[in-house]
């Protein structure tokens, strides 16, 4: 009997094999979320040389890719970052209890995800010089209302580490793949911090208790994703 792909994209054998830029860019909270599913996968990193090849071949001409490689051989393939993100997050429980923590998770998620793909959307394709201004605009108005609004929900769900109830869910893995980003952003003038924004702090931290997340963040790829990052964005 052959499997549907609908049962072929739950079997817990399948190898996620994620394609992507060789830094953090979009896809930290992928990649946290695979190293704290625990189930196998592999990072593919796509060289910038190559892409212009590869980028005809994709979905939409755009990485992160998530390809499902199966033990029968067939690979089923997933493109847009937020498809990627809810399918991983669906399998590993990281969507709340029920089905409206679920949507408030994907609320907090997409908020972030928002303010994420906005800065990194408006920097890529800027020439250098420009850079600047547009920095200091973005530190003064959007990333403030993000830090705001993110603090005050936070706050209000008991400054626990999670967005949602009690447990983690990948609305907390979002926001603790951008707070590195963010601190080195503002590191002339923090807007997060232990002492600014403690409920916001206090998901990073907490899913710093992890064992596979301190693990990866140990490893020399997280290191080098995190200079190449650096280099390729400034932070
Ligand atoms: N809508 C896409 C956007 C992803 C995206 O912006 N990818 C960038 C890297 S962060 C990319 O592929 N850039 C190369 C290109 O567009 O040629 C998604 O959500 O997955």
């Amino acid at each position: 009997m052959t499997s549907s792909d609908a049962q072929l994209c739950q079997a817990k054998d399948n190898v996620h094999n994620l394609v992507y830029f060789p830094f953090h860019g979009l896809a930290g909270c992928i990649r946290t979320t695979l190293i704290v599913s625990g189930e196998p996968y592999k990072f593919t990193n796509m060289m910038l040389k190559e892409w212009a090849t590869a980028k005809e071949l994709t979905p939409f001409g755009h990485v992160p890719l998530l390809r499902e490689e199966t033990k029968c051989g067939k690979t089923l393939e997933l493109a847009e970052i937020n498809a990627i993100e809810q399918f991983l997050a669906k399998r590993a429980g990281l969507l709340g209890k029920d089905e409206w923590q679920e949507c408030n998770v994907k609320m907090y998620l997409n908020s972030t995800h928002s303010m994420i793909s906005f800065l990194i959307h408006s920097i890529v394709p800027m020439p250098r010089e420009d850079r600047p201004a547009f920095l200091a605009k973005f530190k003064a108005t959007n990333l403030p209302q993000w830090v705001k609004h993110h603090e005050k929900h936070l706050a209000a769900n008991g400054s626990n580490g999670h967005y949602v109830g009690d447990q983690l869910t990948i609305a907390d893995i979002k926001t603790a793949s951008v707070i590195e980003h963010v601190v080195r952003l503002c590191e002339d003038a923090p807007q997060v911090s232990e002492e600014l924004t403690p409920a916001i702090w206090a998901v990073k931290t907490n899913l710093e208790k992890n064992p596979k997340y301190q693990e990866w963040r140990a490893t020399e790829q997280y290191q080098q994703y995190t200079a190449t990052n650096i280099g390729f964005f400034g932070f």
